[in-house]
């Protein structure tokens, strides 16, 4: 196993602990009790063996400032619970209509489109509550700027709005540049969110949350390439044929246009970018670095 297998095993290992701890009844809170019901969907859509990759970015950018995985593990958990409902709304009959997720029946097949609302609603609330709690970092002004990082990053103006321009565009066709446009907020805006906190729990200075930035936003754009070629080689051959689901669907992305060969070239050239953004940064980096290289070689 490599450095960065055994890194994100660990990682996923402790969400899923961190998940089943928080994930319960007695630990959402409220002035009512959570209806079990909401709760097991809750954590259906949650508790499923995801790769749990956002969750390693916090948690690798943190370690530039020298922290250990237990004081970036709520913030990550915060954005692995956002992640999680997104996915469960994507699913729904009114986005992508898919029945399975991770293996296993989506939300709304096992319980109900509304249940399924309601449980990605709850996780998107309870994120913030996470990251409000004293649990998450001890520094009331850190966890301000985690709930103001993570909500741009999740909003109308990062992940939200991306999924708005990417129904739009299925209907009137997108140009390359908004393809990626989209792609950026989408996926992209999470990922980068997810290496922004990292360094705004370490304390990093506005010079290394630059760089930071820069290695997010170029990572989030290697990991929706690296998925738009998978979509298309992993299907192809399972099925032997030419398109994956999102290809076979019409949906608009940059492999559908440069063609496979040319995508693998371009993440090659992303990759480098992202390595580059952290050449201020010493071994401390170098988890990122893996993650990095990771996301252009993925197979799954
Ligand atoms: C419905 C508000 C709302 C937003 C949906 C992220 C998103 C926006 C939809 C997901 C659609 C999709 C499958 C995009 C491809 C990239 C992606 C996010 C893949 C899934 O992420 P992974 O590979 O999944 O990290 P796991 O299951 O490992 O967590």
């Amino acid at each position: 196993m490599t450095d960065f297998q055994s890194e994100l095993s660990g990682i996923a290992k402790a969400i899923e602990v961190a998940l089943d701890e928080y994930l319960s009844a007695e630990r959402l809170g409220g002035p009512g009790a959570p209806p079990d019901r909401l709760v097991a969907a809750m954590r259906h859509g949650s508790l499923n063996g995801g790769k749990r990759l956002r969750p390693l970015l916090v948690k690798q950018a943190a370690a530039v400032f020298g922290m250990e995985r237990e004081q970036s593990l709520v913030a990550g958990l915060a954005v692995e619970l956002i992640h999680c409902y997104s996915l469960i709304h994507d699913d729904l009959p009114a986005m992508d209509d898919d029945d399975f997720r991770r293996g296993q029946a989506t939300v709304h097949k096992a319980y109900d489109d509304a249940t399924a609302i309601l449980a990605g609603d709850a996780l998107l609330t309870h994120a913030f509550a996470l990251l409000a709690g004293e649990s998450c970092h001890a520094d009331p002004a850190i966890r301000v700027r985690l709930v103001a990082e993570l909500a741009a990053g999740a909003g109308a103006g990062g992940m939200v709005g991306g999924q708005m321009r990417d129904i739009e565009g299925e209907s009137r066709g997108f140009s390359e540049g908004e393809i990626a446009q989209m792609q950026a907020m989408k996926t992209g805006a999470l990922i980068r969110a997810s290496v922004r906190m990292g360094a705004i729990l370490g304390g990093a200075d506005a010079a290394a949350l630059t760089a930071l930035t820069l290695y997010g936003e170029a990572a989030g754009r290697a990991f929706q390439l690296a998925d738009d070629i998978l979509d298309v080689t992993a299907s192809a051959e399972a099925m032997g044929k030419a398109t994956g689901k999102d290809a076979a669907a019409g949906k608009q992305t940059l492999v559908a246009r440069l063609g496979v060969e040319a995508a693998r070239k371009h993440l090659d050239g992303i990759i480098a970018e992202a390595i580059a953004a952290l050449g201020a940064f010493g071994p401390e980096a170098e988890p990122l670095r893996a993650t990095a290289r990771y996301f252009g070689s993925r197979t799954t």
